[in-house]
């Protein structure tokens, strides 16, 4: 099953053969096209979704399965019709007086049309506005019933899900890999009804407290006079804030390191962040934090791969995930549950859990897993599905409940709240992606945009003239049944308990679990960051906060910035390192990953051939990188192209094989033949795009292997040929097995200069 990344680019399908009518002879089709450019003639319906694209059950609004598509009212038979479904026999011309002569306003088809495509647009969310979203399933162990009744987390349970991953501060057409926090909103389409679980890849927030909230996204968004920089944190206004609120040290550190730039939403961690209270069927609570855990491990860009990739293919995320789920390569992670006794205090091991700021080391409290997530269907309308779909931290089930963290509780009327406005009203649980697979019979009646045809006539509580209906739940199945929790007797302040005001210890421990490389990628990213700041003050600040989590860290970005390193303000925190929260060290597996096989047309093809089955068979994308478009190879055997020399950059591959050394593409006479391209003669003929590559796979850490020939591209690059994670050799089968052990731990990293 090809993915879009393995078909030829500009491959497309061809044009469907015409019916043999002849065009003339259909109205309003002046003179005939050649025959590769006619479009088809004869009525057909839409056509069919490929197998990887089924969506959930389509249910009514009343919640009972329908069997009926969603498309169906839209796009139910063979002809353009208007919006009321009368046919349309021509759609290229307005309706005029006479083929010069004005426009007619009685045409009611280009009226009808302009005037739905000028509302074709609904406000961006305010936040989170990009992002890229695929259904699936959430398969549970049933190792959870222990602590929840949550029927979904019963064993062997199959619940149909909807995820989407985004931005925080970009707006919708912003760059997909830029440094941010990244959105990771699961649904659960559960028979009790439907859970959301609305977290982060970061298990920390900036704020305690949900009144903050503006605050922190004005200062985060572009600045409003003249609205740049657009999905970036490097300006003075976010340094601003953070630096001057320093509870958002932490999650600012989290940024600054490597979980800023992720990889591929595949390869992220995902954490509900605040505390929740689990309830069993007896009424017993535990208090647990949630965590995703990727399968195929937690993987991050270096940060000028990430800059060049916003240049160079601004949806790289976006792109990454489609196409693994359209090859049949569905991403995984491992939901996760971390346990606390439900004490009066709401502590851990000393730590606060109604503190968002705070994370409780898996050291501690290991992470239980309780069921597995599987992405494995893309999306069939981006607007119908990814732009409509509403999260809310308050969608619950039986078993779920919350806990008194402030920034929880401002969350619970927010999301709500902001989606009547982007969605137009409070009907939006009806469209398709928000409608519960579980029954619903809600009373909720009329309003903007209802769509459905609700009977009875007593949609009140208490009645007899619906017959009572509808019935309420026994208190052991219905949702929202208060755990009696005990509200400390005090008067109503506006302040918080004096354990949130400790901001510096969690960030210690976060930094001094790092290891080195990591460090430095952290040292460098405060430097870019505030050097791209205005402010000397708020640059100066910056350092002092920094001086409150290290030393060494504040001493490096000092140093980038030119400035003396200033005193720590609070004691620094003993902090014992929690070896989990790093991201290096581990071995991973090499699926999903991309490797680009760079050839030319006087290549061997067999190393080729050879290297790409190899990557196939270990559940990795091959590309294969050529002078130009179309195949390689003798007639009988021709392996297609995936990439050119310009369409492709070094930024979209986690390995590089390179096939002898591909030439400029010069014929014997030195004149320019893009189409062929060929082997270079020496170092100086090498083609400068193939040298680019190398210098950056080479720069970002990344394995490269070529058969024993391409040493004279390396050369030509002024690479050592005998670099750590620099492999070449006769044997394709050998160097490729030697990359993929490479891979697995992601990058070579002791040859990325900490700088870049
Ligand atoms: Fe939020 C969207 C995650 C705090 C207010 N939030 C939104 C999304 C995610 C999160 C993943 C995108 C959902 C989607 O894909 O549609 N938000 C979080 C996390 C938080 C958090 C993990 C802290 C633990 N959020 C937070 C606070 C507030 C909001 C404190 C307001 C008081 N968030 C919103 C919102 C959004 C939203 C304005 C914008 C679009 C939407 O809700 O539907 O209501």
């Amino acid at each position: 099953n090809p993915s879009r990344q393995e078909q030829g680019q500009g491959q497309g399908q061809g044009p469907v053969p015409g019916s043999g009518v002849p065009e003339e002879s259909l109205p309003g089709r002046p003179g005939a096209k050649p025959a590769s450019l006619q479009e088809p003639t004869e009525p057909h319906g839409p056509l069919p979704p490929k197998p990887d694209q089924s969506g959930p059950e389509t249910v009514g609004p009343t919640g009972q399965a329908t069997g009926e598509d969603p498309a169906r009212s839209a796009q139910s038979g063979a002809y353009l019709t208007t919006a009321q479904g009368a046919r349309l026999y021509e759609s290229d011309h307005s309706l005029k007086a006479g083929a010069r002569g004005p426009v007619l306003l009685q045409d009611h088809h280009l009226r009808e049309k302009i005037t739905h495509f000028d509302h074709e647009r609904i406000p961006e969310r305010v936040v989170h506005a990009r992002g890229a979203a695929a259904h699936g399933v959430f398969q549970s162990y049933g190792t959870a019933s222990r602590v929840t009744k949550a029927a979904f987390l019963a064993e062997e349970v199959e619940t149909p899900v909807f995820v989407r991953f985004s931005t925080v501060l970009g707006s919708r057409g912003s760059a997909d890999t830029v440094r941010d926090t990244r959105g990771f909103a699961t649904k659960f389409y559960t028979e009790e009804g439907t859970f959301d679980l609305v977290g982060n890849n970061i298990p920390v927030f900036f704020i305690q407290d949900a009144v903050k909230f503006p605050d922190i996204i004005h200062a985060g968004k572009p600045h409003p006079d003249r609205e740049i920089p657009q999905a970036q944190s490097a300006h003075d206004t976010f340094w601003d804030f953070v630096t001057l609120h320093t509870e958002a040290t932490h999650h600012t550190l989290w940024n600054m390191s490597d979980r800023g730039i992720p990889r591929s939403y595949r390869m992220m961690e995902g954490f509900g962040v605040h505390t929740f209270r689990l309830v069993d069927a007896e009424g017993g609570t535990t208090l647990v934090k949630f965590h995703w855990k990727p399968k195929l491990g937690v993987h991050s860009l270096v940060w000028e791969e990430a800059q060049l990739i916003n240049g160079m293919d601004p949806d790289f995320h976006r792109r990454d995930l489609f196409d693994a789920i359209e090859a049949g390569a569905f991403p995984q992670w491992e939901l996760g549950i971390q346990t606390f006794p439900d004490t009066p205090e709401q502590t851990f091991e000393g730590i606060d859990l109604l503190d968002p700021t705070k994370i409780v080391p898996e050291e501690l409290a290991p992470v239980q897993p309780v069921g597995l997530l599987t992405l494995n269907a893309n999306t069939k309308n981006f607007f119908a599905e990814t732009e409509q779909v509403a999260f809310h931290p308050g969608h619950l089930v039986p078993g779920i409940d919350i806990t008194d963290d402030p920034l929880l509780a401002g969350r619970l009327f927010s999301y709500l709240d902001t989606q009547i406005s982007r969605l137009g009203g409070p009907n939006f649980a009806q469209l398709p992606i928000n409608r519960p697979h579980a029954p619903v019979n809600d009373m909720l009646r009329d309003g903007m945009h209802q769509t459905a045809v609700h009977t009875g006539v007593a949609p009140y509580r208490p009645n007899s003239l619906d017959g009572g209906c509808p019935f309420l739940a026994g208190a052991d199945t219905g949702a929202y049944i208060e755990t009696p929790v005990q509200v400390p007797a005090s008067a109503k302040r506006r302040e918080a308990p004096e354990s949130f005001s400790d901001h510096f210890s969690q960030p210690r421990l976060f930094w001094l679990s790092m290891t080195p490389t990591e460090r430095e990628h952290i040292i460098a990213a405060y430097t870019f960051e505030l050097n791209k700041c205005y402010e000397q003050a708020v640059k100066e600040r910056a350092l002092t906060v920094l001086a409150n989590i290290d030393p060494v860290l504040c001493e490096g970005v000092a140093a980038g910035l030119g400035l003396p390193v200033p005193p720590a303000t609070v004691e620094l925190a003993t902090a014992e390192p929690s070896p989990a929260l790093s991201q290096l060290g581990q071995t991973w597996p090499p699926e999903g990953r991309v490797i680009g096989i760079v050839a030319d047309a006087d290549g061997d093809m067999d190393a080729v051939r050879t290297v790409r089955e190899a990557a196939l068979g270990a559940g990795m994308v091959p590309l294969v990188v050529a002078p130009a478009g179309g195949t390689l190879g003798a007639d009988s055997e021709r392996i297609a192209v995936q990439r050119t020399y310009a369409t492709a950059r070094s930024t979209e591959f986690d390995a590089l094989f390179v096939v002898g050394a591909p030439g400029p593409g010069l014929d014997a006479q030195g004149v320019r033949d893009a189409k062929a391209g060929h082997i270079a003669t020496d170092a100086a003929t090498v083609d400068p795009r193939v040298l680019l590559m190398l210098a950056e796979a080479y720069r970002h850490g990344k394995a490269i292997g070529g058969t024993a020939d391409a040493a004279t591209a390396l050369e030509a690059a002024r690479l050592p040929v005998d670099a750590p994670g620099v492999v070449l050799g006769d044997s394709a089968d050998d160097v490729f097995a030697q990359l993929v052990e490479l891979l697995g731990g992601h990058r070579v990293w002791h040859r990325h200069p900490a700088s870049i």
